[in-house]
């Protein structure tokens, strides 16, 4: 049965460009959307702007041009973007409209009769850049926690939300909805800052007037954050009794990046509870991208412009590189060499050349028609299980997860091109029937794929499509299952979807001529990655190890959990996904070379602290031994 499904980035302020980050999180809730909308529901897809505060304010004068000019600039640029990435948002909400601006005064006078807002006066630490209110306790040697910046000491006549009537029930409602806030290290932080007591919160402003007028009061503007977060209401036409606001609310998810998860798992429940409306389902807070370690700012110039990526990779293998590279909730480091690994690896390399090498046996050993359908074999069951791994992991928005078991489908069509070798078949007339058989579950597993694929790259979707003559209303979820494919479908031999790239590094100065060079690296996948020093190497505690226990992890079909020696008074517990490629009990007594000082992670609830290290080979991962004995926890040198 189809059902609605409500999902919103944040609304992004106007007073810089847009970078990797905002576009980390609208491709997020587009794929998501891509891929709901491919199982039946009835999608609204929501972003948008934030152009009010004092931020935007400063930034417009500091320019010589209007808060409102400034925002007129900027909003193109994000929608330039959304439309180069192939966003499918519903809607584009800026909080300059009437519409937004009647929601959030209606939600205010809402909040204000049932007694919630006060007015008092406010004196505390604000800091502009994160338009945030800090107590003495928060600053870190007296700057700002977050950008540490200095902020401003402020004291005003303020209108207060009495969010100290809403901690406990809060925490209830926290505790009785495990995935309202998500992932769950972030919904322990907020359970700890909520029960360390919620103070009122001053919820306006008379030191500038870019903003909402407070009702009855316009001496006040309506502090930047009510405001903002009011937006996924608005744009569902609150407060009018309109269709799509029953339709809609409460959101299935709001996807956010850890650095505003305060203001919406704590602030924006709270207004919500006030004003007798239902929570959000779901908060996903996903892990925040820096370069080089450091975290991207304009003033240090370090910011990765998503456009530039879009224009030299193409928007498909950069939103995919953004999804795979990195797990969905933690924190990861861009670097434009791993995301041409990954595009000659996993799109030129593992996809492009199954569509090529299929469709070209295709062509010359069926006639470039599709075979009768089979319905059996392999293929056939991994399919199955990887479309319902994949339908669990998306609804986890475990993005990378999904991707991986769907190229593990591509690489196990690769080995089966390679087990079953077609060109042999071929050449036996006694084989005609399986070398059909062979051939058809190839071809279905390609269009599987391409149904799969399209949520996260949906160009190469509708490319893929073409290549396999599907028609039209192809990607829907009664698609989604093995033995679509009718006999004899024309299917064309597919040009290369991901011809190999190289990393162009922007040009430099060389000292000696003083004149622009452009450095180009070797296209080779073994030179993608930056150079290092042999210190950079030092500071990978690589040791030689001897693995004593090792058992499959439950409920996981990649994942053994292996107690290692290296040679410290107690084993290291390793969690390694090897299990495709190993069964526990061939694992024991093996030298093994682990990486010891990995940060520990959890991974399906069990602490690995460390990795083994492993090589893709012809069948499946292959890990790394010595070529002879040796004493565990001496270091690899
Ligand atoms: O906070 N890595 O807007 P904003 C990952 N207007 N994601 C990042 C990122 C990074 N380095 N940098 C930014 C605001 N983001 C408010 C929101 S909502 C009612 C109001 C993403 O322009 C991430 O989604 O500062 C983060 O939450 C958002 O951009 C902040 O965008």
């Amino acid at each position: 049965m189809s059902k609605n499904f409500y999902i919103t980035t944040p609304i992004y302020y106007v007073n810089d460009v847009p970078h990797i980050g905002h576009a980390y999180t609208t491709v997020a809730a587009d794929v998501t959307s891509r891929y709901r909308r491919m199982m039946g529901d009835r999608v609204f897809f929501l972003t948008g702007t934030d152009e009010h505060g004092q931020k935007v304010e400063k930034t417009a004068a500091a320019q010589g041009i209007t808060p409102s000019e400034l925002a007129d600039r900027v909003v193109v640029r994000f929608r330039d973007l959304w439309k180069k990435l192939n966003i499918s948002n519903q809607d584009f909400i800026r909080t300059t409209e009437p519409r937004h601006h009647n929601a959030v005064q209606a939600l205010w006078k809402t909040v204000a009769e049932k007694g919630d807002i006060y007015q008092g006066e406010y004196e505390d630490w604000y800091c502009t850049p994160c338009e945030t209110f800090l107590t003495e306790l928060q600053l870190t040697g007296g700057k700002c926690p977050d950008c540490g910046r200095q902020p401003e000491r402020l004291k005003e006549e303020s209108y207060f939300f009495r969010m100290s009537r809403y901690g406990e029930k809060l925490l209830k409602h926290i505790e009785e909805h495990p995935d309202f806030i998500q992932p769950t290290s972030r919904r322990n932080e907020i359970v700890q800052f909520v029960r360390g007591g919620l103070k009122d919160l001053s919820i306006s402003r008379t030191t500038f007037s870019w903003g909402i007028p407070v009702p009855g009061n316009s001496r006040h503007v309506v502090y930047v954050w009510f405001d903002a977060l009011v937006n996924y209401l608005s744009a569902l036409g609150y407060p009018g009794d309109q269709e799509s606001f029953r339709a809609f609310w409460p959101a299935d998810i709001h996807v956010i990046g850890k650095d505003i998860l305060r203001f919406h798992a704590v602030y924006w429940p709270a207004f919500l509870m006030a004003a007798d409306l239902p929570l959000p389902k779901q908060i996903f807070s996903h892990g925040w991208w820096t370069l080089k370690g450091e975290k991207m700012s304009k003033s240090k110039g370090n910011v990765v412009d998503p456009s530039a990526m879009v224009e030299r990779y193409g928007a498909d293998p950069f939103r995919y590189f953004l999804l795979r590279e990195v797990p969905f909730g933690q924190d990861g480091d861009f670097s434009e060499s791993a995301l041409v690994g990954r595009f000659n690896s996993d799109l030129a390399n593992d996809l492009g050349n199954l569509f090529s090498r299929v469709t070209a046996m295709l062509a010359k050993y069926c006639g470039g028609k599709t075979p009768a359908p089979s319905h059996e074999g392999k293929l056939k069951e991994k399919a199955e299980a990887v479309i319902r791994d994949v339908d669990r992991y998306m609804a986890d928005l475990a993005f990378s997860r999904a991707l991986q078991e769907i190229w593990g489908l591509i690489n196990a069509a690769n080995r089966f091109v390679d087990q079953q070798a077609p060109w042999a078949l071929a050449k036996d007339p006694a084989q005609a029937g399986t070398l059909e058989h062979v051939m058809y579950d190839l071809v279905e597993t390609l269009r599987i794929v391409t149904l799969l694929i399209t949520p996260f790259m949906p160009d190469t979707g509708e490319k893929a499509a073409s290549i396999l003559g599907l028609a039209q209303g192809w990607c829907q979820r009664d698609l989604l299952s093995w033995g679509k494919t009718p006999e004899g479908r024309r299917i064309s031999v597919a040009e290369p979807l991901f011809p190999r790239v190289e990393q162009t590094v922007p040009a430099e100065k060389t000292e000696s001529q003083g004149r622009k060079k452009k450095t180009e690296r070797p296209e080779s996948e073994h030179n993608a990655a930056e150079e290092i020093t042999i210190q950079d190497f030092a500071r990978m505690d690589l040791r030689a190890g001897v693995i004593r226990e090792a058992e499959a992890v439950p409920k996981s079909d990649r994942l053994i959990r292996l107690q290692v020696d290296i040679g410290g008074a107690e084993p290291r517990q390793v969690v390694a996904g090897i299990a495709q490629s190993y069964a526990p009990s061939d694992l024991v007594g093996k030298g093994v070379v682990v990486l010891a000082n990995l940060k520990p992670t959890r991974l399906m609830g069990v602490e690995s602290c460390g990795m083994v290290l492993a090589v893709e080979g012809e069948k499946g991962l292959v890990l790394l031994n010595m070529d002879g004995p040796v004493v565990p926890g001496k270091r690899v040198r």
